[in-house]
């Protein structure tokens, strides 16, 4: 996101021509400047340090930009484990992440403003002439919509801005002729027939080549799109409207936003993540300010800055009462549903939402955004980086962490509000662990797994585009940029386009909407300026006394169930029945079950499902208590399914030229040394002959001590584990037969067992994808002699490199081990998906409860029981919550992965995928038919 502001001594930001001056009087939005007084308390960081980093900032984007320039391009992004460009049709697909890559050079159009942020003019000037040289706008790919406009439409405009700045100053680009604008407004054409539907909300997807809807375009049947990929449209649009006198391209984003604030939900005010296209319903009704509705909100308030209409400020200032009122739970940011805002729709934060303290500072309301941000750190703390999602008690929820640049935005807006030294501090760690955990020999590679520090075979443009300017603006001084980036605002992709766009072309009618603000009163409109005259003056320690509190919020903190669920139960009546305490064979239980809509049924197989219908509850209070109750029971499920998963493992080159700097992300077995219990397994890698291990190896001299590499197939893995045991390997790695196969596109495994005893598998085993596993072989090729780790988590680099010789020595197994699981008993969840709860309507789920709390139940009871849960399986995921409502000591509970478990393919009929797998999926779907109907009495509510 964001506006340019002012630092230390940079003085208050008023661009000469900027909309807001000229309201600057009423103007909400402030960007707070700091004084020149630094907070008492904090030290201050010297010019020679702060120069140091920026040095080191320098050093790194040259390293990420020259690999992408030598190994990648003109492919869109640059693959960092494998050294080679991302192709797209070349490599497995991804998903909706790949719809980022049109064949257009993305990186390269993503970087270029951000090398002139970075005072390299003459990179910059090159790569402007190689992207006209050498980009095509016309492929015959289908791309999304919000990110072609926000990473290339973005990325050629803040070129175009930043080209006319040096072309003006006289010294470079002289020869430059708007040709980036020229193809930032052929691209712009090529966008619009996105827009062609009734609503003016765009399409998802184009054809860059053959639009929407030809046959040939492969693309729009869709009937959904984001929020924000709706919504984050009005800056690059509007500014190629200005540049070029064009104006429809303005004309079709404000359409699309005044259809979504008039969707939005009139009570609340505020909007859902995704709707439909065609008829402005929202599809999903849960609301927060992360994924799929952020920039929404963004460009909301930097529509007003840039185009000076006070409509969009008034919709941005309407919007955020309702998310100060519902979603901001300081610290935290939670997400709520939109037609009964006081119940939370989740109980995780996604790391997207990171951006929003900057918006706050953007805004002028420091102390939340001082609050979330010191939040954000500390899980960032936790786990080195910030994991895609974290739930309220700060555990991992998804572990990945593609290298988003939202914090560091946030750190530098913070720091540029408060000028506290701290967010310096913090945008040091910052590069620390970018250096430490994601610097691989070809550039810096995403974190597949942040508790694993295993890494992902991507870096994506953003990364370039954002995460360098952040924090190379952090670190400088006014004198350190060749530019004033006080006249610039920047996008959410942290393109800058000039202020004075304001006062250009500024030929769109403006809509009178004064009647639509005339319900909100005026208190929901700060028309005066929180500045730095009014926060720090008599209290330099503002920041940090905002901080402080909240220093351990996350060491200290506990599973807390769902916040909002205890904090709204109506004063003075008696608390509902708790997920935790319910058991199904307590009458009055059941009574209460009834009362609150829910019903419960008992399956073949001895589990019980509940159900909830709201219309059956006996008042809506009841309602409400009842869909508070099916939240903590999906909770509860979900994190009995999650203890019973183990976390997937790392592979570590430690040999030359790799030095650990590569780690792959491995499934574990369910049988052998147990990686998180001992020491990591250190050794060469051989292969084995035969190389499916299925038989005695004929090679036994060559794996001998070392850690022997097997093919998937053809035999149990447990049968492979012993045969590479009985030959002296040390370790063993499986690699699938399935070419092309990468834990990028395939969720990951845990290899069971055969069904009978595999105590006498003393190795550690661990399984790598086809694609990891090649740069294990390729390494091979390349170096002969490759040495890994196998452990449960990346060693650090410096510890492998001081400690060469370091003993693969196998500690003796604790008698706490559990003991192998048979096959039969393999959980095959993969529910990790936890927006299963919400497909739903969230006042209509079905699931299976957890098991019943251990000794809880009468001896008749006990009986029941035993039917509803085969309890004696599993751990009692119930005591945590238990520990945790009786306010005792907390366990810091491990951050599980689940996985799903397979034997080796097609050999172990007694284990099949999804027989006893994701319990919420199955029931949900069996339950369709009521979600519809829940749905359609929802419609008619409204
Ligand atoms: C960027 O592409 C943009 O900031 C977008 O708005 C959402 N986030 C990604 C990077 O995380």
């Amino acid at each position: 996101m964001s506006e340019a502001g002012g630092g230390p001594g940079w003085g208050f930001p008023v661009p000469q021509r900027a909309p807001w001056s000229l309201v600057a009087a009423t103007a909400a939005l402030c960007l707070v400047s700091a004084t020149s007084v630094w907070p008492a308390g904090a030290a201050p960081m010297s010019r020679e340090e702060r120069q140091k980093l920026g040095n080191q900032v320098l050093e790194m984007f040259d390293h990420a930009y020259g690999n992408y320039m030598e190994h990648a391009y003109p492919a869109d992004e640059l693959m960092p484990l494998t050294c080679r460009g991302r192709v797209r049709g070349q490599e497995p697909s991804r998903g909706d992440v790949d719809d980022a890559l049109g064949k257009f050079s993305l990186t390269l159009i993503d970087s270029l403003d951000t090398l002139v942020v970075l005072n390299k003019t003459k990179e910059f000037e090159d790569a402007v002439r190689k992207v006209l040289r050498d980009v095509n706008l016309d492929n015959d790919v289908v791309v999304s919509v919000f990110e072609t406009n926000i990473r290339v439409l973005g990325g050629l405009l803040g070129g175009h801005s930043l080209a006319i700045m040096l072309k003006e100053k006289g010294e470079y680009m002289q020869w430059y002729n708007d040709e980036l604008l020229q193809m930032a407004k052929q691209l712009g054409y090529k966008l619009l027939p996105a827009f062609n539907t009734t609503s003016g909300l765009p399409y998802p997807r184009i054809n860059l080549k053959f639009g929407i809807r030809k046959p040939e375009a492969r693309t729009g049947t869709e009937t959904d799109t984001c929020t924000a990929c709706a919504g984050t449209l009005i800056l690059e649009f509007a500014a190629l409207s200005r540049f070029t006198g064009a104006t429809i391209f303005e004309e079709y984003a404000r359409k699309a936003l005044d259809f979504l604030w008039e969707k939005r939900q009139r009570s609340s005010n505020l909007v859902g993540v995704t709707i439909n296209i065609h008829t402005g319903d929202w599809v999903r009704k849960d609301s927060g300010v992360g994924a799929g509705i952020d920039s929404y909100y963004e460009y909301l308030l930097k529509a007003y800055v840039l185009l000076g209409d006070d409509s969009f400020l008034e919709r941005f200032n309407t919007h955020y009462d309702a998310i100060m009122r519902y979603i901001s739970q300081p610290p935290l940011l939670l997400d709520v549903h939109i037609h009964k805002p006081m119940l939370n729709a989740r109980t995780w934060m996604d790391a997207l939402l990171a951006f929003f303290p900057g918006l706050q500072v953007l805004k002028g309301d420091i102390r939340p955004a001082i609050e979330t941000h010191e939040m954000l750190y500390q899980v960032i703390k936790k786990h080195n980086f910030l994991p895609e999602a974290f739930t309220i008690d700060f555990r991992v929820h998804w572990a990945q962490h593609p290298l988003r640049p939202e914090f560091a935005e946030s750190t530098y807006f913070l720091y540029k509000a408060t000028g506290d030294p701290y967010y310096l501090e913090v945008g040091k760690t910052l590069i620390e662990n970018l250096n430490k955990y994601a610097r691989v020999p070809c550039g810096f590679a995403a974190m597949k797994d942040v508790r694993t520090g295993s890494h992902e075979d991507r870096m994506d443009s953003f990364f370039l585009a954002e995460m360098f300017k952040y924090l190379y603006l952090l670190f400088a001084d006014k004198e350190d940029i060749i530019f004033d980036i006080e006249d610039y605002i920047f996008t959410t992709e942290a393109h800058l386009l000039p202020l004075w766009l304001s006062t250009t072309n500024q030929s769109i009618p403006k809509k009178n909407t004064t009647s639509e603000y005339t319900e909100l009163d005026d208190s929901n409109f700060d028309w005066t300026c929180p500045n730095t005259q009014i926060l720090f003056p008599n209290d330099p320690l503002y920041a940090q006394s905002i901080r402080e509190p909240l220093k351990n919020v996350v060491d200290k903190s506990c599973p807390r169930g769902i916040i909002r669920v205890e904090e709204s139960f109506r004063s003075g009546a008696k608390p509902p029945l708790r997920a935790r305490d319910f058991m199904a064979t307590n009458p009055e239980h059941l009574e209460i079950l009834k009362k609150m809509g829910v019903s419960l049924i008992h399956l073949k197989d001895g589990r019980v499902q509940l159900v909830q219908h709201a219309i059956q509850a006996a008042s809506s209070i009841d309602a409400e208590d009842g869909l508070r109750f099916m939240q903590e029971m999906i909770e509860l499920s979900s994190q009995q399914q999650k203890e019973q998963q183990l976390p997937p493992r790392a592979v570590q080159i430690v040999s030359h030229p790799f030095f650990g700097r590569v780690v792959l992300t491995a499934g574990p077995a369910q049988f052998g040394l147990d990686l998180s219990k001992h020491k990591e397994t250190r050794g060469f890698v051989a292969s084995s002959k035969p190389y499916n291990g299925c038989s005695e190896l004929t090679n036994p001299e060559a794996v001998m001590g070392k850690i022997a590499l097997i093919q998937r197939g053809q035999c149990m893995f447990a049968e492979k584990a012993r045969n590479i045991q009985n030959a002296g390997a040390i370790g063993g790695i499986v690699i699938d037969d399935n070419e092309g196969s990468s834990s990028d596109t395939a969720p990951l495994f845990q290899m069971a067992g055969d069904g009978k005893d595999t105590d006498d598998i003393k190795i550690p085993m661990l399984f790598l994808f086809s694609k990891e596993g090649s740069i294990i072989l390729d390494a091979i090729r390349e170096y002969e002699d490759v040495e890994v780790l196998l452990s449960d988590k990346a060693k650090d680099r410096a510890a492998i490199l001081k400690d060469p010789e370091m003993e693969s020595e196998e500690q003796p197994s604790s008698e706490n081990d559990p003991p192998n699981q048979s096959a039969e008993q393999i959980i095959t969840s993969s529910s990790q998906d936890p927006d299963l709860a919400e497909q739903a309507a969230p006042e209509e789920r079905a699931l299976s409860p957890p098991p019943e709390p251990a000794g809880a139940p009468s001896p008749a009871e006990m009986d029941n029981a035993a039917n509803i849960s085969p309890s004696e399986q599993n751990s009692d995921p119930t005591e945590n919550h238990e520990s945790t409502s009786l306010g005792g000591e907390c366990t810091d509970l491990d951050d599980q992965p689940q996985e799903p478990s397979e034997t080796e393919e097609d050999s172990n009929p007694n284990v099949s995928w999804g027989q006893k797998a994701q319990p919420i999926d199955s029931i949900l779907a069996d339950w369709n038919e009521d979600i519809e109907a829940f749905e359609m009495m929802e419609k008619d509510e409204l």
